[in-house]
């Protein structure tokens, strides 16, 4: 059975206090407008042997002025301070949208670039050791996880949408939008693209898997075994770190490699690149990956002793 995933975007009362807001206002003015047209009609019917009202405009005639030009002032005055309250609000809500929660122990965050093209999604993730993978028209995250993403496109405008998450963001060439939300509940969505962008936009669709925290730590790592197995078909680096000092065979020079750590030593270490967030633990007498971005010149890899090697 398909269970649709909870999702709040921002906090789910600012977004409903907006919409209700905006509906509120909507219903007002719709119901003052035809109110007003329905009492005309029936009011101001053409009636047979009625007297043409007096003031009733001919062709060529410029309408004759009624009430007065204070009532217009009222009215406008009126419609310009409702608009700057609806736009204050709105640019309060944007920003809430932009600008994710901050990211720490208790309130848990990951990372993924979504790229719309012709026609489908890719979804761009970093996994452990800082490996690069990517999905294709699926994506998988973590259920009471923020989640930020970049939006972009690789080819033309889009829109990145998910109506039950009240959603939506454009993907447009060249530009990177970007967007928080939080999914809570486990279950499954679908993201489509709501800008019609060619004659294969109505399949635009991608699967949304909101899984557990423990289930997304293994997506992660087996896809980054993955992405690491098919890096080493084309470039491996192998290291071994006894404990103390730390020796580095083979180089990498220019491009993207999988550099495999093995720790001889007696205690679990960790290695990192110089200049990167991404890291590996390694326990004793265990090997593990680290990803090693193409770049020109000497990379340097620290271990937690604080020994180093280069990759070159
Ligand atoms: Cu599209």
């Amino acid at each position: 059975m398909l269970v649709i995933a909870d999702v709040t975007s921002v906090s789910e009362d600012r977004w409903s206090g907006l919409f209700d807001l905006y509906l509120t206002i909507a219903l007002i003015v719709g119901a003052l407008i035809i109110g007003w047209l329905l009492v005309s009609l029936v009011r101001y019917r053409a009636r047979p042997g009625a007297p043409r009202p007096p003031d009733a405009p001919l062709p060529g005639m410029l309408q004759p002025e009624r009430g007065t030009v204070l009532f217009s002032w009222i009215i406008a005055l009126t419609i310009a301070a409702i608009m700057f309250g609806l736009a204050f609000s709105t640019i309060h809500a944007v920003d809430a949208i932009e600008n994710p929660p901050p990211n720490d122990p208790s309130n848990p965050s990951i990372h993924v670039v979504v790229t719309g093209f012709q026609f489908g999604w890719k979804y761009n993730y970093t996994g452990e050791g800082g490996v690069p993978f990517q999905t294709i028209t699926e994506w998988t995250i973590p259920v009471d996880t923020v989640i930020t993403i970049d939006v972009k496109s690789q080819d033309v405008w889009h829109n990145f949408a998910f109506p039950n998450g009240r959603i939506r963001v454009d993907a447009i060439p060249g530009e990177t939008n970007h967007l928080w939300f939080k999914a809570t509940s486990i279950g499954e969505d679908r993201n489509a693209c709501v800008q019609i962008c060619g004659a294969g936009h109505a399949t635009m669709h991608a699967a949304m898997h909101v899984v557990s925290q423990a289930d997304f730590k293994t997506f992660l790592h087996d896809s980054s075994q993955a992405a690491y197995k098919t890096l080493a078909g084309k470039s491996l680096v192998n290291a071994t770190f006894d404990g103390s000092a730390f020796a580095i065979a083979g180089h990498a020079a220019g491009k993207a490699s999988a550099l495999n750590v093995t720790n001889a030593g007696a205690q679990p270490a960790t290695f990192h690149l110089q200049g990167s967030d991404a890291s590996v633990t390694v326990q004793p007498g265990q090997s593990g990956y680290l990803y090693i971005p193409a770049a020109t010149g000497t990379q340097t890899v620290v271990a937690s002793s604080g020994a180093t090697g280069t990759v070159s």
